[in-house]
């Protein structure tokens, strides 16, 4: 009839749609749970200078961070392992990108903030809300930061002084020349949970009282760092070495020597990997590097404990803030992503899709705040015994749980671009990758389990004393809250079940609890996080979307480890059964 038909796929032309992408805004304003813990837990005179620093932070971030972070992870670290002369020289070569987040990093003082104390005891939770926005755009940045937090916090403990005292400063340091971050060197060929049985190198005293180390390091991590913590068996005058646990002692080293030539080791190659490729993770060869012995003899174990709570709680750092920035992108998205007739962000099953993703993020993100707050509490020297207790046990709760859930939550949130979740360059599969591994490194979620028994029988108890105190007194203000009468009382029904489970276990023995191990921390999880819903939905400044979490939260199964009791997967014949299924030998 004459209509001048267009054809938008002629030669010339691809289309003439193309879809908006996801736009990353300033995280800090974006994010209200962040927002309204800060106003009900800090001191007002303390809340308008972190408010205004976080502020300013999150627009660095967004304007400076994010493209950083993303050179990285498409610049990935190579080896250079001879220069053109052929002489070895074990370079580890990282992208520029790399190295302006370690001078950002030290400007904004990462880890210089928990050690300063500017704010007293809420100097932590400043520190560690700056990671919390700073992380999933940092291109894994955070890795050599969680270690060198971990370091510095050693070298503290242990009133760091003569060699060690320059180390301290410069890890500490908001200098960007001074700066140093640190590895930390503690798994070898035969094991990486089974330190103890698995480290071979040995460290030789040397006349002036340093030592030689000899040794294999099977995994380290930003191996371009300054320096390392890192254990090895200390040879007696008769050339023996003990065995296990009680054989280890923590070193300090310099990864190179005044002259910039690396300290006696080689780096045999870097580690091909599924994620985290930003960071060069090597293999090394340690041939006579000359160490520091900084524990006791035989006390490296406990000694670098301290490195692994820090290490421990930046990992959940990075499992709750990767899971927040999934969910920034993803509920974007739904505002421009057009389909069937509407936007995404108006079809309520997607909503509810990203709803119960927003749940599991503020679940983890209080825990990790309250880690935050009880770790500054503990450094100035303000923590009650119930708040150390809390600390020692929440920690490896924390680690295994969170990063069991961002590993969930952000393969949930992929899905939510569609096909464009699953594309290299719109940047998200990286967050996939890259969560894969919180579950592994620093403990796997089955050794984290068992750390959690090792904390029940090292304090005889008073942890599993202080965790039921606390919960009890916080469900009990929350109580106060008629809409919180539901979650309130699944909370204190799994807490009833939950006890009833430890009674049970201790009668039945130590086979029966380390089979349990895994769905009993996951029940300590699962009813510490909704204690914690609820107790910031009962604060007066909360709102009706805090009180739905909460209830969202305990709709769940809290105390898993009282249902699969019944299943008798605890029992002495498990073992045989598990074992049979598995390998399928019951017709043999
Ligand atoms: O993976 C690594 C770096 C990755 C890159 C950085 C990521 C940063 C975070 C993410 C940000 C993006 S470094 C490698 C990490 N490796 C691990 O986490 C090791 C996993 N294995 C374990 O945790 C094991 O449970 C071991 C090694 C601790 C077990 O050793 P033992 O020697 O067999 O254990 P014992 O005999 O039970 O403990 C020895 C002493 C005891 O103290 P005493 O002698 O006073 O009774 C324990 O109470 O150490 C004490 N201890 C602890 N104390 C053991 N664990 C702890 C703990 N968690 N807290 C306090
Ligand atoms: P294994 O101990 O062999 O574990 C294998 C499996 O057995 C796991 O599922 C584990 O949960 C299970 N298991 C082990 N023991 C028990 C038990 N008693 N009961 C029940 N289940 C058990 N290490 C460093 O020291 N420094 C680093 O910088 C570093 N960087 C790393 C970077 C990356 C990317 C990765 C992936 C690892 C890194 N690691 C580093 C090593 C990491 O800490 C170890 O891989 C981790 O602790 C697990 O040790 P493993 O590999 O020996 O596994």
């Amino acid at each position: 009839n004459g209509e001048t038909v267009s054809f938008p796929f002629s030669r010339s032309l691809i289309g003439t749609f193309f879809q908006d992408r996801p736009i990353l805004g300033n995280p800090f304003l974006e994010d209200v749970p962040l927002q309204s813990y800060l106003r009900r837990h800090l001191p007002p005179e303390v809340l308008n200078g972190v408010q205004a620093e976080l502020m300013n932070f999150g627009q660095r971030v967004c304007n400076e961070v994010d493209a950083l972070g993303r050179q990285c992870e498409e610049n990935p670290p190579r080896l250079q392992q001879y220069n053109s002369w052929g002489r070895r020289v074990d370079h580890i070569v990282t992208c520029p990108a790399w190295g302006q987040l370690k001078d950002i990093s030290a400007e904004e003082g990462l880890v210089a903030t928990g050690y300063e104390r500017r704010y007293g005891e809420w100097s932590r939770l400043l520190q560690i809300s700056k990671l919390y926005l700073f992380a999933p755009s940092a291109g894994l940045f955070t890795c050599p930061l969680a270690m060198t937090d971990g370091a510095a916090k050693v070298l503290e403990s242990l009133a760091a002084s003569g060699p060690l005292e320059k180390p301290f400063e410069r890890l500490t340091s908001r200098d960007q020349k001074q700066f140093w971050t640190s590895g930390q060197w503690m798994t070898e060929r035969k094991g990486g949970s089974d330190v103890a049985g698995g480290t071979e190198t040995v460290a030789k005293v040397q006349p002036d009282g340093t030592y030689r180390l000899y040794g294999y390091k099977w995994f380290t991590s930003s191996t371009n760092s300054e320096m390392a913590l890192t254990l090895g068996r200390v040879v007696d005058s008769q050339g023996l070495t003990t065995e296990g646990s009680k054989g280890l002692s923590l070193f300090y080293l310099p990864v190179r020597d005044e002259d910039g030539n690396l300290n006696n080791l080689e780096v045999q190659r870097l580690k091909d990997k599924l994620g985290t490729r930003q960071v060069p993770t090597a293999e090394l060869l340690l041939d006579g590097t000359k160490a520091y012995l900084i524990s006791k003899e035989g006390r490296g174990v406990a000694s670098i404990s301290d490195m692994l709570t820090i290490t421990r709680i930046h990992n959940a750092i990075c499992a709750a803030s990767g899971m927040r920035r999934i969910i920034h992108l993803g509920r974007e998205y739904a505002t421009k992503r057009f389909v069937f007739g509407k936007y995404l962000k108006d079809h309520p099953l997607h909503m509810q899709t990203l709803a119960r993703m927003e749940v599991e993020t503020r679940g983890a993100f209080l825990l990790v705040m309250e880690l935050a707050r009880l770790l500054g509490r503990e450094e100035t020297g303000s923590a009650t015994e119930l708040e150390r207790h809390l600390l020692r046990l929440l920690t490896p709760i924390a680690k295994l749980y969170t990063g069991k859930q961002a590993i969930a939550v952000i393969s949930e949130g992929l899905e939510c671009f569609g096909g464009q979740g699953y594309m290299e360059d719109t940047g998200l599969p990286s967050m996939l990758r890259d969560a894969q591994v919180l579950s592994i490194w620093e403990g796997t979620t089955n050794i984290l389990s068992l750390d959690v028994l090792r904390s029940l029988v090292k304090s005889q108890g008073q942890v599993l004393q202080a965790y039921f105190t606390d919960v009890k007194n916080k469900l009990e203000v929350a109580s106060q809250n008629p809409a919180l009468a539901v979650p309130v009382g699944a909370l204190s029904g799994s807490l009833q079940r939950l006890k009833q489970f430890i009674q049970i276990s201790m009668e039945r023995g130590p086979d029966f609890m380390e089979l349990s191990a895994r769905d009993f921390s996951y029940s300590l999880a699962r009813i510490y996080m909704g204690t914690l819903l609820s107790s910031h939905a009962a604060w007066e400044g909360s709102s009706s979307s805090d009180v739905y979490a909460a209830q969202r939260w305990c709709e769940q199964e809290l105390c898993p480890v009282s249902s699969n009791e019944k299943t008798r997967c605890y029992d002495k014949e498990a073992f045989t059964r598990d074992t049979t299924l598995v390998y399928d030998s019951s017709a043999q």
